[in-house]
């Protein structure tokens, strides 16, 4: 190899060694500390990365090797989350195999990963869609269906425990999570035929099947997760989304609301991410409280949280929804109340919630009874009311809530003011710092004793209970589509349920030609009849899994990735235990990590592994923005004017593709090849040249501005690119990429290229031994390098890497030792430069193989001192002395010193002031 920095071929050597020498591979020895390092996995998408994307695998990559060269046991596998509907769309749209354009993709993305020299143990590499991984995703699935959330003992058991607990005490102390007022004794359950019992248990079940609402996409043929709606319309692809009834299958996460907001304090995630998954789950405290009808038998169950209101309620409102509707509604309403149910399926949930101004309702001509004070109020229903929280009713009090408010004001409903001055009149006043007023037994109380005195009275009157309450709904996990896990489900003629068994599994996706939907709704599977019809009449399950299912365990799997007997054996997950650094973007902050802490949890509580939330230590990493560039069409014409003659036309903006800009010039012929329409332009110049405007943006292919990692890595090697990833800012902030930024780190590299070797490329270092200005250096590197990294503070050891090799040459170092410290703590961040710089050091083995430099403060306390030497109050030398120097034995030296002998021209000097440490002042 010749004397320049050959970034290209380094890489390559070293990428090849590492591999065939398997240093990535994890070890199998579990006497080692353990540390487990995650990036999460990315869908193969037919982009490819972009130099956005490796941002966190690289800092990521920088703590696995940091963490190797501590001595630790490290973990840092990758892999593909495979299954998901691009693919299918992609299948759909192009006649390709979802099969063979993720398998595509994945070679791509592999590629692209590899040339960054990152060093994930391949041989763990996990692909979701592989059926010796689903085939576990499906067991998982299993193991849910076959468990209950038992809430005595706050988790999950096998329901085969509730049979039996039905069998001999009925549901007395098992309340049903969907109907609390089910109630059945063991003779009532002993007497249930098997069809009665399966369908109590499927209210029990983790797993279970129910028909509900759901956000149906007629576009995408699938019914989607609450989070993969925004604004009311599909996240991909931001198609119209409407409510339909489906029989779906639903995960029973409310179950672990408490568990997943406690478990929170157990880890150390940013307080933004952790305060957005306790706002997904919504914990609120307030009371059920039971209110009679008049005429009518049933009580109507409402939830408040201000139960101090009591006095205010004015109305009451129940949703379109809810069960009582149809039995309360007079007979002179019935007409009006029928045709307000059917525009209210016309809404979705979020339009319900959403559309504060459009105030709408109707009276169902019945009536409540306030149980305090015996007041007549009339029941309405609404659609701001919703079926799925609390109770589905509500006491409407106009002067402390904003919607009750405008209900009131809208349907002129009279407004009792319970709270004195502190009620305007014009707006409700929602504050709980206030003083209750005008109500009885709880008047001129601060809100909250007024609330503890009516949850007592509630009590003790026997007409409700205290109830805490979470948003948080249960998760719909059937798909209509193709490219997902199919479930291990078989339904009998009989409607019946039977699983398949585990000796049966994987149940494989078949292959599919025709990937449009299934007849009534259903999946494409259902076209595949072969498939799905068995014998008997059985039925297969024909809607596959959503794509959080097989990202919900998957660090499990690369604990024990080729285990054919088990998810992941114990021992293995005893050894590995929770992740210890997760990376990843904040777009998954409540979908993908909440559903994988969640079947965490279960599997938790069943005994398969030993610790209940997956993530130690969560890291976000922010995005790179792209730095487009421009050009100015004058409008209705064919010619570009340059960026300095814009102003003077009238200017359509186009995005041109940066790859033939250089800088801001962009190269015109190139432009004209770009696209047909654009074959004739002309070009009005400046100087010659055409200037580009530039504009930060997202980085995305509709913008031209992406910039792939492989370009990257030809043009100034794996090495510059990860340091310039980092060296770009803190990690989790979102910053824009700059391709003429990458210039600083890679003269850094070239300079230590030529520090450490000359031209012929042998090392210039040598055994002397290093000075202590050095040794200095090198420590207060170390120690700077180190503390970043725990801290997990990537661009601030760049710029300590640049300082050290500054201070370095200026001392004139040639210490081997000190360098190859020096390049044990540069390999994490540029393992390919460090690897081929040590190899040239005389080292023989791997870097990776050595160890972390330790840091000793005893080489950063000054031992000596660079005295001035002053002669009559003038310097005329600078002599250095150790600092436990005696005066005498320094007087000595400096009357000796050939300078000194000079100044002092043969006379003696009347006196000789040493302040030790200070200075040195000799008076003639
Ligand atoms: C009386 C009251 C007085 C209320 C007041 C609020 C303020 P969170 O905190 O979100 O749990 N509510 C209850 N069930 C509802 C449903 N299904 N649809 C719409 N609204 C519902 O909110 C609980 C409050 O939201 C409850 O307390 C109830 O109104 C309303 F000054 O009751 B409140």
């Amino acid at each position: 190899m010749s004397a320049e920095y050959h970034f290209n071929e380094i890489e390559n050597k070293w990428q090849k060694h590492w591999f065939e020498n398997g240093l990535d591979k994890v070890s199998d020895d579990k006497s080692k500390p353990k540390y487990y390092v995650l990036d999460m996995f990315p869908y193969p998408s037919g982009a490819g990365l972009h130099v956005g994307h490796p941002l966190g695998y690289i800092a990521s990559d920088i703590i696995a090797r940091y963490k190797k060269l501590q001595g630790f046991n490290v973990l840092h596998p990758m892999g593909f989350d495979a299954f998901g509907l691009p693919a299918e769309q992609y299948a759909i749209d192009h006649g390709i195999h979802p099969a063979e354009s993720t398998e595509k993709n994945i070679a791509t993305f592999k590629n692209q990963l590899k040339n960054i020299g990152f060093s994930y143990d391949w041989s763990r590499e996990i692909k979701t869609c592989d059926p010796n991984y689903y085939k576990w995703t499906q067991w998982i699935f299993i193991q849910l269906y076959n468990s209950f959330y038992n809430r005595l003992n706050q988790k999950a058991e096998p329901i085969a425990f509730l049979k039996e607990i039905f069998n001999s005490e009925g549901n007395l102390n098992h309340t049903c999570p969907t109907n609390d007022e089910l109630h059945f004794t063991a003779a009532e359950w002993n007497g249930y035929s098997t069809a009665e019992k399966e369908a109590i248990l499927m209210n029990y079940r983790i797993a279970y099947l129910s028909f509900a609402d759901v956000w149906w996409c007629e576009k995408l043929g699938t019914v989607l997760a609450n989070d993969e709606v925004v604004n009311g319309v599909s996240e991909r692809g931001g198609y119209p989304v409407i409510r339909k009834k489906m029989r779906q299958w639903f995960l029973r996460i409310t179950e672990y609301a408490e568990r997943l907001i406690t478990g929170l304090e157990t880890v150390d995630f940013s307080d933004a991410l952790k305060e957005m998954q306790r706002n997904w789950i919504g914990k609120s405290f307030g009371c059920e409280l039971n209110f009679e009808i008049e005429n009518n038998p049933s009580a109507l169950k409402i939830y408040t949280t201000r139960p101090d209101t009591i006095f205010g309620a004015d109305f009451m409102v129940i949703a379109p929804e809810h069960p009582l509707i149809n039995s309360i509604t007079t007979q002179e309403q019935t007409a009006a109340i029928e045709d307000y149910i059917t525009y209210v399926k016309s809404r979705s949930e979020l339009e319900r919630q959403s559309d504060i101004t459009l105030i709408t309702g109707c009276f169902t001509g019945a009536y409540a009874i306030n149980p305090f004070n015996k007041r007549k109020l009339p029941i309405w229903t609404a659609e701001y009311v919703l079926a799925g929280y609390g109770t589905g009713a509500i006491m409407a009090v106009p002067c402390g809530d904003e919607r009750d408010y405008a209900f009131a004001n809208h349907f002129k409903i009279p407004i009792t003011n319970i709270l004195g001055d502190e009620f305007n009149g014009k707006e409700a006043n929602s504050s709980k710092e206030v003083i209750i007023r005008n109500s009885d037994f709880i008047s001129d109380l601060p809100s909250k004793e007024a609330m503890q005195l009516v949850n007592q009275k509630v009590e003790t009157l026997g007409i409700g209970k205290p109830k805490t309450n979470y948003r948080l709904r249960d998760a719909g996990f059937s798909r209509q589509r193709y490219w997902g896990e199919p479930f291990p489900v078989i339904f009998g003629a009989d409607g019946s349920i039977e699983l398949v068994s585990d000796t049966a599994l994987p149940v494989e996706l078949p292959d599919l030609n025709n990937f449009g939907p299934g007849p009534n709704g259903q999946g494409p599977l259902a076209n595949l009849e072969e498939w799905v019809n068995l014998e008997n009449g059985k039925t297969r399950e024909t809607n596959t899994m959503p794509g959080y299912a097989g990202s919900s365990w998957y660090f499990l799997r690369y604990m024990d990735p080729q285990n054919s007997l088990s998810f992941c054996g114990r021992s293995e997950s005893d050894y590995w235990e929770q992740v210890d650094l997760y990376v990843g973007g904040s777009e998954h902050a409540v979908g993908h990590l909440l559903y994988s802490r969640f079947w965490t949890k279960v599997l938790y509580d069943l005994d398969f592994i030993g610790f209940e939330e997956p993530y130690k230590k969560l890291l976000n990493q922010g995005k790179i923005g792209g730095d487009s560039r421009l050009a100015y069409r004058v409008h209705g014409t064919n010619t570009f004017v340059s960026f300095g003659l814009k102003n003077n036309f009238e200017v359509d903006e186009i995005h041109v593709d940066i790859n033939f800009v250089n800088g801001l010039e962009m190269d015109t012929n190139a432009f004209k090849n770009w696209r047909p329409e654009f074959n004739n332009a002309t070009f009005e110049l400046e100087n010659g040249k055409y200037i580009c405007g530039s504009r930060l943006e997202k980085m995305g292919k509709r913008f031209f501005n992406v910039v792939n990692p492989d370009d990257v890595v030809n043009q100034y090697g794996a090495d510059s690119l990860r340091m310039y990833e980092m060296f770009l800012g803190p990690l989790e902030d979102s910053k824009p990429w700059n391709i003429n930024g990458i210039d600083g780190v890679h003269r850094f590299l070239k300079k230590l290229w030529r520090y450490c070797v000359d031209a012929e490329g042998n090392s210039l270092l040598d055994n002397s031994t290093p000075a202590p200005e050095s040794l200095k250096t090198l420590h207060q590197t170390i120690k700077k390098i180190t503390e970043d990294l725990e801290k997990l503070s990537f661009n601030t050891s760049i710029s300590a890497f640049m300082i050290c090799i500054n201070e370095l040459t200026s001392q004139n170092c040639k210490s081997k030792v000190v360098l190859n410290n020096f390049l044990q703590l540069l390999a994490p961040y540029a393992p390919h430069i460090a690897e081929e710089l040590w190899e040239k050091n005389g080292n023989s083995q791997s870097i990776f193989l050595s160890n972390w430099p330790l840091f000793n403060a005893d080489f950063l306390v000054e031992n000596t001192k660079l005295y001035p030497v002053s002669i009559n109050g003038k310097v005329r030398t600078q002599l250095e002395f150790a600092l436990d120097m005696t005066i005498p034995a320094i007087e000595k030296e400096v009357m000796a010193n050939e300078i000194v002998v000079k100044w002092l021209e043969g006379k003696a000097p009347k006196k000789v002031i040493i302040v030790p440490g200070k200075i040195i002042n000799i008076v003639m």
